[in-house]
């Protein structure tokens, strides 16, 4: 919602003929609305329109426009108000989660731990929630599901014991995080208890977990976190659910911890790290290609040499359907690139039975078939249907489905090889991507 409004916002700034202080003032106001109807706090929305009002009186740089100046310096303003970037740290040691009740502490963990574990860290997780005795079983199978190992002492009542036994058994680990218990409300008994976790772990970073539906209580809490036991970075979750992360977002911003990550749906792969820019041309709808790029990295870890040097065939697509669909959804991804208005959704819907049928079809292939999908002329698709009691129509919907994801394929792989995806230059990635979709700066 907050996306859509300022769209419309700096999408009405960009078809105004002259853009005259009436103008600009009238933009000002659509920002103004749309950062006040999802709960932003009005001082920093006062803020960011004076800034704006600043801005507009200078001149603009040789290179752009007035309007491009100012529509550049807006969205500027907005990822500062976001927070920014923040790099997570690239080698922490020892990560201590702590929070109130149900801000998703223990699903982050597990997240966390896979995030890190897919940069080449060997993580183990402990459960020191001695309060919920469920959450040892919680943690435990989020634990198995992402190939993490778990320490955890089932009846114990001392975090401190359990930490301390953790810290052994899993002290070949290159990282150690630990799952605090939650509480209603930030108490003395709290505190003490996260206190004596502290020195007993002694982490390198204390990272708070606040749900987006907060919203602006996230700048209270984060401050009352800070002072009682201080904390290094904030995680945001339930992005996905809730209409108030943009001002969750400007709330911490108001902090001096960062926010470094940012959850965003209840499977472990739904978490990424945390970027002004790129969250906020996702919700405005510009696409996401750098979130796109990390995902599809970690898709070749699990397959590199189908994906940097292999060739595309019809094994390698079913593969990445499958892949694919473990990471979430399709549309998901096509959103994130810009796609979803580009492709009709039929194509989108990748379900598990369409899936399904696929493979049914293609095992009625035959082997030079598959590997050479372009062979497949309209005889050999009479003969697939039959074998597979599939109709030609939903042979046709499988190579159309095979032909538009080669493509976007064969595209990823070549920035693939370029190495670092953190350098790659959006610009010129989206150009490449030729993929139709609004410009940001017109
Ligand atoms: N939609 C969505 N749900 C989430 C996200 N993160 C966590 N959840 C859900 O939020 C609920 C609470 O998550 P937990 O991880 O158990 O939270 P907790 O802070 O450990 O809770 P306590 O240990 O009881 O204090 C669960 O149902 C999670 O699946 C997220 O990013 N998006
Ligand atoms: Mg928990």
């Amino acid at each position: 919602m907050l996306g859509s409004k300022l769209r419309d916002a700096i999408e009405r700034l960009r078809n105004v003929r002259i853009l005259d202080d009436a103008a600009l003032e009238e933009s000002i106001r659509d920002i103004q609305r749309a950062l006040i109807a999802s709960d932003v706090d009005v001082n920093l929305v006062f803020n960011l329109s004076a800034q704006l009002r600043a801005i507009a009186k200078k001149k603009p740089p040789r290179a752009l426009t007035r309007k491009e100046f100012i529509i550049k310096s807006t969205y500027e303003l907005l990822a500062k108000l976001l927070g920014g970037t923040h790099r997570p740290p690239e080698r922490p040691k020892r990560i201590l989660l702590l929070g109130l009740f149900g801000q998703g502490k223990t699903t982050t963990a597990a997240k966390l731990a896979k995030w890190y574990k897919k940069r080449g860290l060997s993580t183990g997780l402990i459960c020191a929630d001695v309060h919920r005795p469920a959450s040892y079983e919680q943690l435990k199978q989020l634990a198995e599901q992402a190939g993490i190992d778990f320490f955890g002492m089932k009846g114990e009542s001392n975090a401190n014991k359990i930490v301390e036994a953790g810290l052994k058994a899993l002290k070949k680990k290159d990282l150690i995080i630990v799952d605090s218990a939650g509480r209603s409300a930030l108490d003395d008994e709290l505190i003490d208890e996260l206190k004596a976790l502290k020195k007993t772990f002694k982490p390198d970073n204390i990272w708070l977990v606040l749900s987006a539906d907060i919203g602006q209580l996230a700048k209270t809490q984060a401050k009352a976190f800070g002072n009682a036991v201080g904390i290094n970075g904030i995680i945001l979750t339930k992005m996905d659910s809730s209409s108030k992360g943009g001002s969750a977002l400007a709330a911490c911003a108001e902090t001096r911890a960062p926010v470094y990550f940012i959850g965003t749906g209840e499977k472990l792969g739904d978490f990424e790290h945390f970027d002004a820019e790129r969250y906020l041309s996702r919700i405005m709808g510009y696409g996401d290609l750098q979130a796109l790029l990390e995902k599809a990295s970690e898709l070749s870890i699990e397959s590199p040499a189908e994906l940097l040097e292999g060739e595309f065939n019809l094994k390698v697509f079913y593969k990445q359907l499958e892949a694919t669909m473990n990471l979430g959804p399709l549309d998901k991804i096509a959103e994130m690139l810009g796609l979803k208005t580009a492709l009709p959704k039929e194509e989108l819907e990748i379900t598990e039975e369409k899936l399904k049928r696929f493979k049914v079809i293609m095992d009625s292939m035959t082997k030079y078939e598959l590997m050479h999908p372009e062979a497949i002329d309209s005889s050999r698709i009479r003969r697939i249907a039959k074998g597979s009691g599939c109709s030609e129509a939903s042979v046709r919907e499988l190579l159309r489905n095979y032909r538009k994801m080669k493509r976007v394929f064969e595209k990823l792989q070549k920035f693939a090889k370029k190495g670092s995806i953190e350098n790659i230059d959006m610009e010129k990635l989206l150009r490449k991507f030729s993929v139709k979709k609004k410009r940001m700066f017109r």
